[in-house]
């Protein structure tokens, strides 16, 4: 909605988007706050306390011993995993794109269809899941075999993001159109590039889910090819870490520098990162499947080197968003070789938490190049090492990143004013301390040998050399979830509050000038097709051959099993 003023044209967004962005952060804060409330349970659970049968009344069916266990940990990854970071990356995407093209969504039906699409997809996987007949953890690694409705569901929600993807580039389209000599704002290519990267991204799982596990839940063959499936999986697996990742990098380069009182130090390198982010993201599946017997070491070698080489857009991003951030702290009067860091703006809850999130990344980067060189991944693999990586990026740099933007983008679509700022603060950091003690702690551990996808707690074999770390992954564990807690009290009350902004007061999203002219930059970071027919070219390159090699070498011979039961389902 444009309205004209005396002075330049100021864009509101309409009232119907607001709510409608507010349904994403209502679902994606709904599912973050239950999916959360398995992380500290596990994680008392490695040290022995069992507390989990006693939320019996909450769910249809839980089971006794370390079956609970599973379904605890698919309900823990499903929700916090998949559907906090879908809904929210999707909802984000949406506010990023109106008002960064100062334009209505060209076909607002169309976002509205694949969003509720989504929130379908949501329910329906959400019945096996708390009956205890999906606990096939949120890697479904086939032959272990869930519910059907379980992977519909997640198709929906899948198809649904599609569509709403389908709906940004209409948008993107149309200005593009109306607009040829501007180039795209920065925020609006991150956020529609990396829909078009998930898209591409998840023509593995949709042929994994459709090709080989629904016909097979459907008893239409009488078995399933392991290897096939798993390759399809992390063909969409991998990826699906940077579809997390790029908002939280979008927020990073397009606001935070502007939060902090500065300006993006380059426009033209931010652009670079993202399109390397599309063009390498997809083909290093086979990082995951390093230990796999079916992949030869030619691929995994292949498929090792590419992951150093997607290490390189995180760097280029690590460089000019500290450069940015440096570059406004001494703005604001910080000095010193590292004493401008204390000039940034600690007491605002959204750059707080943005910041804490890329000092725990910076550990989290370093965990990844250690999972991605081939021989030492042969020590981690399977170890809780694992999920200390991922809980530094997933569950950090992405999530508190995400707690920064809810920070003013609640606000932002309720109009009232954040609740408690102060609180927002201590959230962040509540969470971090929890997030250092739990993660050093899984590393540790990890290296030490300690098994992942276990309940340690009720394991026989458990040596007294882990059992201090284990006690620390339960008190870092405990000390995130009061973090996590106080975030979701925060937005919860801001949205629900009587109290609204004055006449006049609002928050916009903080969209930050750069130190170049995004004018200067050159026409080929703005055009989208070379980049789409590298992309392309790459994964024919990378994937091509072994996956034709292991599609003409099917083998639909394994039979499923349920988690919870040793005998196979057929
Ligand atoms: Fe990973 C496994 C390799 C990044 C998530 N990863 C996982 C799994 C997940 C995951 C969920 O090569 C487990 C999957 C499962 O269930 O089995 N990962 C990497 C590499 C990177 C990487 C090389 N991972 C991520 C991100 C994730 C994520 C991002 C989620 C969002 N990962 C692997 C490998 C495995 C793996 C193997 C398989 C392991 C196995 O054996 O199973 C890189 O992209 C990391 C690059 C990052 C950096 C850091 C840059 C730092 C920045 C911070 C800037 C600082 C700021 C703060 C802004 C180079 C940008 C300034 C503050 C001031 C105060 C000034
Ligand atoms: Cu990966």
């Amino acid at each position: 909605m444009v309205t004209e003023t005396t002075q330049t044209p100021v864009y509101t967004i309409s009232k119907s988007d607001k709510r409608f962005i507010g349904w994403h952060v209502f679902f994606a804060v709904a599912a973050l706050t239950i999916g959360s409330l398995f992380g500290p349970l596990q994680a008392l659970q490695q040290a022995g306390i069992d507390w989990y049968p006693s939320l019996d009344f909450l769910f249809i069916n839980i089971p006794e011993g370390p079956a609970a266990y599973y379904q605890g940990l698919t309900l823990h990854g499903v929700l916090n995993a998949l559907i906090w970071t879908t809904f929210f990356i999707t909802g984000f995407t949406t506010l990023a794109v109106i008002r960064g093209l100062k334009r209505d969504l060209a076909i607002p039906i169309m976002n509205r269809i694949g969003f509720w699409m989504m929130v379908v997809g949501l329910v329906v996987a959400a019945i096996p899941l708390l009956g205890d007949s999906a606990s096939v953890l949120y890697t479904f690694y086939p032959p272990m075999q869930a519910d059907s409705l379980f992977y519909i569901g997640l198709v929906l929600v899948v198809v649904g993001s599609w569509i709403e993807g389908w709906g940004f580039y209409i948008t993107l389209y149309r200005w593009r159109k109306e607009n040829p000599e501007e180039k795209t704002p920065l925020i609006v290519m991150a956020v529609v590039l990396n829909m078009v990267m998930w898209q591409i991204a998840t023509l593995g799982i949709a042929a994994e889910v459709l090709g080989l596990i629904l016909p097979w839940t459907f008893s239409l063959t009488n078995g399933i090819d392991p290897q096939l499936s798993r390759t399809f999986f992390w063909f969409t697996g991998h990826p699906l870490v940077y579809f997390w990742l790029l908002p939280a990098y979008a927020s990073w380069y397009t606001m935070l520098p502007k939060q902090a009182g500065g300006k993006l130090f380059s426009d033209s390198l931010a652009r670079l990162a993202f399109w390397l982010f599309l063009i390498l993201s997809v083909p290093l599946g086979f990082h995951h499947q390093f230990v796999d017997p079916g992949v030869p070491a030619g691929w995994k070698f292949i498929h090792s080197i590419l992951t150093l080489g997607v290490f390189f857009p995180s760097l280029l991003t690590f460089f000019t968003v500290v450069a940015s951030l440096e570059y406004a702290a001494r703005q604001r009067g910080g000095k010193g070789l590292f004493g401008w860091i204390r000039a940034l703006p600690w007491g605002d809850p959204s750059v707080a938490a943005q910041l804490l999130a890329g000092i725990l990344f910076m550990f989290g980067g370093i965990s990844g190049l250690a999972n991605a060189s081939y021989n030492v991944n042969l020590v981690l693999h399977n170890t809780t090492w694992v999920p200390g990586h991922f809980h530094l990026t997933v569950a950090s740099a992405v999530t508190l990143s995400f707690f920064g933007i809810s920070y003013w983008l609640v606000p932002h679509i309720t109009d009232k004013p954040l609740w408690r700022p102060n609180l927002a603060v201590a959230s962040s950091w509540v969470y971090f301390a929890g997030m250092l003690i739990f993660s050093n702690a899984m590393h540790t551990v990890g290296l030490l040998g300690a098994p992942r996808r276990t309940p340690l707690g009720l394991a026989p074999y458990v040596p007294d050399e882990w059992n201090g770390h284990l006690f620390r992954v339960a008190v870092g564990g405990a000390i995130m979830w009061v973090g996590l807690m106080l975030f979701v009290v925060v937005v919860a009350v801001t949205a629900w509050q009587r109290k609204r902004f004055a006449d006049g007061e609002t928050v916009d999203i903080p969209l930050a000038e750069s130190l170049d002219d995004p004018n200067n930059a050159p026409a080929w970071l703005d055009r989208w097709k070379p980049w789409l027919i590298a992309t392309a070219v790459l994964i024919i390159l990378a994937y091509g051959p072994q996956l034709l090699d292991q599609i003409f070498g099917i083998e639909l011979t394994s039979p499923g099993f349920d988690p919870g039961s040793p005998i196979p389902n057929n």
